[in-house]
């Protein structure tokens, strides 16, 4: 049985940059039906596995059409927004160190590059999606996007992500309304890159 990640901060705390309404009913509702309906989908096709990322990077493993497809959008809703929360902190590190750093003045000139390729793809993405930055199984950083639910590991790229942009207009209509490239610099002032950091360790 799959759970949403518990939050390391209140609903308000990322105010002004993602307000209140939108926390609630992101996590409390979006994320919340996703996970519930990636536990349904698993048990209705007998999928036992305990690792999402396992589940979505073996996707041709489910035989039913029907099943595939519900795992592949709940089981992205589920894997891509336990990322996206947890990456977020109302006190963020502003800026990788160490050999992140170090990784991705190599890969995209500077820090500032980086961002403003993300961005780029973030507002680049055509109706819903994802803008991603992930490790290749060499090691390296890739920046990307992707529709739907659909993440790196979903779409068999061997890559994993470590810092997830959701650009769902659920994620920002309410206070950004039409403005994504407003919501998309604000969630770069509550990015932790402590937490990215992290996930760049333990995937490389
Ligand atoms: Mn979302």
């Amino acid at each position: 049985m799959f759970k949403q990640v518990e939050l390391s901060y209140s609903f308000d705390a990322l105010e002004p940059y993602i307000d209140t309404l939108t926390m609630e009913t992101h996590y409390g509702k979006h994320h919340a039906t996703y996970t519930a309906n990636f536990n349904k989908a698993l048990e209705k096709a007998g999928v036992t596995e305990e690792d999402a990322g396992k589940i979505l990077a073996n996707l041709d493993s489910i035989a039913d059409d029907a099943d595939r497809t519900a795992i592949k959008n709940n089981g992205g809703g589920y894997y891509n927004h336990n990322l996206y929360f947890s990456t977020l902190s109302p006190n963020p590190k502003k800026a990788p160190e160490g050999e992140l750093a170090t990784k991705i003045n190599d890969t995209f000139g500077s820090l500032e590059a980086l961002i403003e390729k993300l961005s780029a793809l973030a507002a680049g993405q055509f109706g819903s999606g994802w803008a991603w930055l992930s490790v290749t199984p060499d090691g390296e950083l890739v920046a990307s996007n992707s529709g739907n639910q659909d993440n790196p590991i979903s779409l068999g790229t061997g890559n994993t992500p470590i810092l997830a942009l959701d650009v769902w207009e659920h994620a920002y209509y309410l206070k950004y309304k039409n403005v994504r490239p407003d919501y998309i610099k604000a969630f770069f002032e509550v990015l932790d890159w402590g937490k990215v950091e992290e996930l760049y360790e333990a995937a490389k």
